[in-house]
């Protein structure tokens, strides 16, 4: 029996030492201690034995059952201890402020695109969009500008095909192409604004990328004349760049429009004093435009003698450069982070 019970207290200890986990001390207690553990049945049957074995049977079983009691406060301190060190690692201090998730934003060309387009839909023009490779048909032939024609050099063109095919393919040079597709599906009235990458086969510096978005925009209905042209793109300036703007209409040339105009507003900078922004000028060219010429009308069936329309161009990326004072084209594709997150 006192054999029995010194193997008992052995195990009881080896098992006590190894548990690191409250649930395994109270089940081992329920094991060791418990109403039916094989200690507290030996102390119940005491009185069935010989007087002799009970005396030191009862000391024994005694000790023990002390020896395993003491093991288990023993084994409940450390634990509890253990657990606070874990809750004092774990300790959240609620009263931090939290930390900022980073938020993504609009690439200041997709901004100052949407604000443009914004500003024509405010006046009723439907946006649309095309493809940027095109055909040569859309590209120069509608457009007033055919094989040979000298005006071609005015858009230096990244050619898909051989730019002797009839048929060539190339990257788009400027929006146009797709009013020309519009005018070819719709009679009009007509009233478009059409943004878009576009590809010019060219050197880059600081005004000039091989990719630049253009936004483009056209008019076709009777009776529109250059007053309307002059009244809208009057709008444009002043709603983009402020209620106080001067707008100045002088004579250009593009091959798709006669007349045609270039469309300058007063220096945001100098106000007309003379600065680096406006070149000492005192004037900042924003457009381009023009009544659409007659030929390009005729093109695609639309009667010159019936209807007539005006068209206009403007780069988006002289919108910020002008807002914001950025000298060079490049940084908005160089994906330069420190630049962009400016805006
Ligand atoms: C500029 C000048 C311009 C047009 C674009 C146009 C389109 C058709 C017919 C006639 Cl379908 N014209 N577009 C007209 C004049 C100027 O853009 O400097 N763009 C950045």
């Amino acid at each position: 029996m006192l054999e029995q019970l010194k193997e008992l207290h052995t195990q009881a200890l080896d098992e006590l030492e190894k548990i690191d986990d409250p649930r395994d001390l109270e089940l081992w207690r329920v094991q060791y201690l418990g109403k039916k553990s094989r200690l507290t049945q030996t102390l119940r049957s005491l009185a069935a034995l010989p007087l002799e074995e009970r005396r030191s049977v009862g000391v024994r079983a005694n000790e023990i059952k002390r020896a395993l009691q003491s093991g288990l406060t023993e084994k409940e301190k450390i634990l509890a201890e253990a657990r606070l060190v874990l809750l004092e690692r774990e300790k959240l201090d609620v009263t931090l402020p939290g930390r900022l998730a980073p938020t993504g934003r609009f690439h200041v060309i997709t901004q100052a695109l949407e604000e443009i387009c914004d500003v024509f839909r405010g006046m009723g023009f439907q946006i649309v969009e095309g493809p940027d490779v095109e055909w040569d048909y859309y590209n120069f032939e509608a457009l007033n500008i055919p094989q040979y024609h000298p005006a071609r050099d005015m858009f230096a063109t990244l050619w898909i095909d051989s730019e002797m095919d009839k048929k060539a393919r190339l990257l788009r040079t400027h929006t146009s192409p797709m009013q020309i597709r519009v005018m070819e599906k719709v009679r009009p009235p007509i009233m478009v604004v059409v943004p878009g990458r576009c590809y010019r086969y060219e050197a880059t510096d600081a005004t000039h990328e091989s990719m630049f978005y253009q936004v483009e925009g056209l008019a076709v209905d009777e009776n529109i004349t250059l007053a309307d042209l002059k009244g809208t793109l009057f709008e444009f300036c002043r709603r983009l760049f402020g209620e106080q703007r001067k707008v100045r209409f002088r004579c250009d040339y593009f091959p798709f429009v006669e007349p045609g105009v270039e469309v300058a507003i007063d220096c945001l900078a100098c106000s007309r004093g003379g600065c680096r922004l406006c070149g000492y000028t005192g004037w900042i060219e924003i457009l381009g435009a023009g009544m659409v010429h007659p030929d390009v009308l005729k093109k695609i069936d639309i009667d010159p003698e019936v209807h007539c329309g005006f068209a206009f161009g403007l780069g988006v990326e002289r919108v910020p450069m002008l807002r914001y004072g950025i000298e060079d084209i490049r940084l908005f594709y160089s994906n330069e982070l420190r630049f962009l997150k400016q805006f």
